[in-house]
């Protein structure tokens, strides 16, 4: 046998893994398919629960949801390891194939598409949300709060978008867990340091919904479930502002498996392996739906009365990255596989205006041998950055433009992250890239610059006075504002990191209701709504870390409110 059906057409015909007098699959998350893989195998957290506990396992992952089995399992082509689209694992899969995937614009196949049109209305909803990340799970619950009808489409077999990845924090200003902590903050200072973050072509009006909403969206994800409760620094922040939960673990996985299950529980249609490639209007350019094509059942039409626009950007495809910014071709990014742009070209279709797209943002701390990003969070809560030569070179938490062309300049484009125990133990992300073998170790600090192949005695040197920069509150050599605490406590670690394109701060020109704007009349588009890093214009030509999350919960609250009201009165 060449593939799983083959093997499992042997064993038991079609109907092992099919309803056979259906025909065909049960629906586009292969709900049935699933769920006989699951009755024979065992679930995810079974399968992960007899791995060998030394080894990463390729059933216990950071993804939100529940995983389908067919997202790496497929029946009638090969078998892919869909974590190999960041990592590259390379686990012995039965009857596996290379992880791959190639780009097909939303207009590919036009002919089949216009058919489907011209078939007519297949179903009807109050609102469609496109893209199953933070903002379209935010717009979900929130029109669904309002009262409306939503099928949410998401076009991966995974959800959560590059939501599910976000590791740092939530900005947030004047917010309870702030308070406890004794953090003097103002949403006054939050739109200060966003706006000189992104260099001041920020929209001042969005910057302002931003800050002024921050502590709401966090009291607001903190009611359905959320632990929000540690707050460190990011760079460009004047004060630690920046949310996750309890002991440093991941912001992103977190929040999205919140929302993902408030949505579900609020009885939200979600549809997975659905790609949304275009978005319908009348003649007088009102939104009357979406054409979807579904995986497993093809093109078909669903008329809503709004549509929310919600699908992420487009770090992840470099040919359009590299159009609009050239230096940028050939990097590798921390995004997630669907991270395309889709969102744009459908918007663009149906007459959004758009700015910003050539503000693109690399990540300066990318692990290369364990295709990661290495969260902000780690210089935040202390890590020094040096180069092969043993020297900090920056202040470690500038914003990230500075400190990715700081980093390029160095000897083989990349540096060292340098930490100790104490750093670990602040922040729960460090023992992700522990467990993927791509943390060096020493127990002294000499032993670490021999594992890293860096001169021991100018590593020694370097840190000696860095530890006297936080015993004296300041930093002489490059001015770090913020000097958590002194590397003093072994074993010291350390990793490799270089830039990777990380945030398009481009996209559609929304308002604060989350409308989006027609390029031709300047007017918002009727029924058409856009949230998250699809859009432009909130973190202008440089996005603070942390600040996207925050985006993505206030303005998907938003996209989704202003999308059912919509509804209703039309
Ligand atoms: P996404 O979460 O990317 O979701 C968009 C979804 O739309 C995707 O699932 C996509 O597949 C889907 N989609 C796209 N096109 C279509 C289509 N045509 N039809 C149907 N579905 C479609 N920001 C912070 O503020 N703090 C952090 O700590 C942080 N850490 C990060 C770490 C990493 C590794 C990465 C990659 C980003 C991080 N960010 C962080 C940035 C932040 O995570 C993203 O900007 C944000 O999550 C984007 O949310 P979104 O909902 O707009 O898009
Ligand atoms: O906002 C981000 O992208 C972020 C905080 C990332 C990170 O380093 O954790």
């Amino acid at each position: 046998p060449e593939v799983l059906a083959d093997f499992h057409g042997e064993m038991g015909g079609c109907d092992s893994c099919h309803v056979s007098d259906k025909g065909g699959v049960t629906n586009d998350n292969l709900t049935h398919e699933n769920g006989q893989c699951v009755s024979c195998h065992g679930d995810l957290k079974e399968l992960a629960a007899a791995a060998p506990k030394d080894k990463v396992s390729p059933h216990k992952s950071h993804l939100i949801g529940e995983i389908a089995c067919t997202s790496c399992h497929k029946g009638h082509e090969k078998s892919v390891t869909y974590c190999d689209a960041c990592h590259s694992f390379g686990f012995d899969m039965p009857f596996g194939g290379k992880w791959e995937r190639k780009f097909v614009p939303v207009d590919a196949d036009k002919a089949a598409q216009d058919k489907a049109i011209a078939a007519g209305v297949k179903e009807t909803t109050d609102v469609v949300v496109i893209g199953s990340g933070g903002a379209g799970l935010a717009a979900a619950v929130s029109a669904r709060d309002a009262g409306a009808k939503v099928i949410l489409l998401e076009k991966e077999p995974i959800p959560g978008g590059n939501t599910k990845l976000a590791a740092g924090g939530m900005n947030a200003a004047e917010t309870k867990p702030q308070a406890k902590l004794g953090i003097q903050d103002k949403k006054q200072i939050m739109i200060d340091d966003t706006m000189k973050g992104g260099r001041n072509i920020n929209d001042p009006e969005l910057v302002k919904v931003l800050a002024n909403n921050s502590s709401d969206s966090i009291d607001w994800l903190t009611s359905m479930g959320a632990d929000m409760t540690d707050v460190g620094r990011m760079g460009g922040a004047s004060v630690n502002r920046s949310h996750r939960p309890t002991g440093g673990a991941g912001v992103g996985a977190h929040v999205a498996q919140v929302l993902w299950d408030n949505a579900v529980k609020r009885g939200t249609d979600i549809r997975l392996n659905s790609r949304v490639v275009r978005i319908l209007e009348d003649a007088s350019g009102k939104v009357t739906g979406v054409l979807v094509k579904g995986e497993y059942t093809g093109y078909y039409v669903i008329k809503a009365d709004a549509v929310v626009i919600a699908a992420g950007g487009f770090a992840k495809n470099n040919d359009r990255v590299a159009k609009y910014d050239p230096k940028l071709k050939g990097f590798k990014a921390t995004n997630h596989p669907g991270a395309t742009g889709d969102g744009l070209d459908v918007a663009l279709q149906a007459g959004a205006a758009t700015r910003d797209l050539e503000y693109i943002q690399a990540h300066p701390t990318y692990s290369p041998a364990g295709g990661v990003m290495i969260t902000e969070a780690v210089r935040g809560n202390g890590a020094i950055v040096v180069n092969r030569d043993g020297d900090r070179f920056m202040n470690e938490i500038t914003t990230r433009d500075k400190a990715s062309a700081a980093i390029l300049k160095q000897k083989g484009e990349s540096a060292y992250l340098v930490f100790d125990d104490s750093i670990r133990k602040s922040l729960k992300a460090i023992e992700g890239y522990v467990h993927l073998n791509i943390v060096k170790e020493g127990k002294t600090i000499e032993e670490l610059a021999k594992q890293l192949d860096i001169p021991a005695a100018e590593l020694a040197k370097t840190v000696t006075a860095y530890n006297g920069f936080v015993k004296s509150g300041k930093d002489t050599q490059f001015e770090r504002p913020d000097l958590p605490r002194e590397l003093v406590v072994a074993p010291f670690y350390a990793l490799e990191i270089a830039p990777a394109v990380h945030h398009t701060m481009g996209g559609i020109v929304i308002d604060t209701k989350a409308e989006v704007k027609s390029e031709k009349t300047g007017k918002p588009i009727e029924g058409l709504y856009a949230a998250g890093e699809v859009t432009g214009g909130v973190h202008g030509a440089n996005r603070l870390g942390g600040n996207a999350i925050s985006d993505i919960v206030t303005y998907g609250r938003i996209a989704g409110a202003s999308a059912a009201k919509f509804a209703k009165d039309h």
